[in-house]
């Protein structure tokens, strides 16, 4: 038996994409999707899928063993946005599905991880021009804080018990497929929904709030190329910056509408312009660069191109 992965974690906006690609790249009979809920009609009929809660011990080790995996994505979490109304539950889900992954790999039941970090790990006290790898990290909520302890635990694992733990820390992503659901950058994906289907674009951030981005395609390829690098090439265990592009809300717009020509943008800032203003505007991430080869592919108006062509036929 060839060895096997699981994406916990599956239905949201990055398992989704992830598991595609995974499937792809090693066959259907090798990846298991799960989720702590029923995925969409192509995720269950496309190959495994299992319901499982991240967080319930038994469970996600009943898993691995039944389906002799190796290798797991840990992509359930919950983000800045929703956090913030559910603290206790955000921090329980962040960190005890992370425990409970890092304790398999440590007793040797699985070989490796994937765990995503996030720009939110970032505060207002870090430089937020080029953000460096290493560099002041105090977080002002909830979520930031999750994945800043969760990058201590997966040094603390490798040093202490040589896991092999990889992580990335992803800006906001940017998809078509699925939305994403309850973050701060989500104004990224709605934007192009409501600009097809009004033509106008009400927005929780105001003009002038500059963040750093990502297509989804340059996210999974980064996803599958730090796993795919050599243990040795893995410098940094907590977590590595990474970057695409950055720009505020208004460069979207000016992007839409080059397509769009009267699509129009308003501006009504509620409580996630306080989190945007606590993170970076731009990253610097040549620690991932010269690692493992990152190289990012989509600019702002690919990215527009490619969102509009692909959701231009649920609006017509
Ligand atoms: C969020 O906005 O919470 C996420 C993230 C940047 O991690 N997209």
């Amino acid at each position: 038996m060839r060895s096997r992965i699981l994406i916990i974690g599956a239905c949201g906006q990055i398992g989704t994409e992830l598991t595609i690609a995974l499937r792809k790249r090693f066959g259907a009979e090798r990846v298991i999707a799960s989720d702590i809920r029923q995925g969409s009609g192509d995720l269950l009929s496309e190959g495994h899928f299992e319901l499982l809660d991240a967080t319930d011990y038994a469970a996600v080790e009943d898993i691995i063993f039944r389906y002799k995996i190796e290798t797991v994505y840990l992509m359930a979490a919950m983000l800045s946005a929703i956090a913030e109304r559910f603290p206790e539950k955000a921090w329980h889900l962040n960190m005890t599905s992370l425990f409970h992954i890092l304790n398999l790999s440590k007793e040797q039941k699985i070989k490796k991880i994937f765990w995503p970090s996030s720009i939110a790990v970032f505060g207002e006290t870090t430089p937020a021009i080029n953000t460096p790898q290493l560099t002041v990290m105090e977080p002002s909520t909830v979520y930031g804080i999750s994945k800043q302890t969760g990058e201590r635990w997966c040094e603390y694992y490798f040093n202490k018990y040589g896991v092999d733990v990889r992580s990335i820390r992803y800006p906001g992503l940017i998809s078509y497929t699925t939305e994403p659901g309850g973050g701060t950058t989500d104004y990224g994906v709605a934007i192009y929904h409501r600009a097809l289907k009004h033509g106008h674009y009400r927005c929780f951030l105001n003009e002038g709030t500059v963040l750093p981005m990502m297509y989804m395609d340059d996210a999974i390829k980064a996803t599958i190329q730090i796993m795919d690098a050599p243990k040795k090439a893995i410098k940094v265990r907590s977590s590595y910056n990474l970057a695409g592009v950055s720009y505020a809300p208004e460069d979207v717009t000016q992007s839409i509408q080059k397509h769009i020509p009267d699509f129009e943008i308003s501006y009504e800032p509620d409580f996630r312009q306080a989190i945007a203003d606590t993170w970076p505007a731009s990253i610097d991430d040549s620690a991932a660069r010269n690692d493992w080869g990152w190289e990012h592919s989509y600019d702002l108006d690919q990215i527009t191109e490619v969102m509009l062509k692909n959701l231009t036929p649920q609006y017509k």
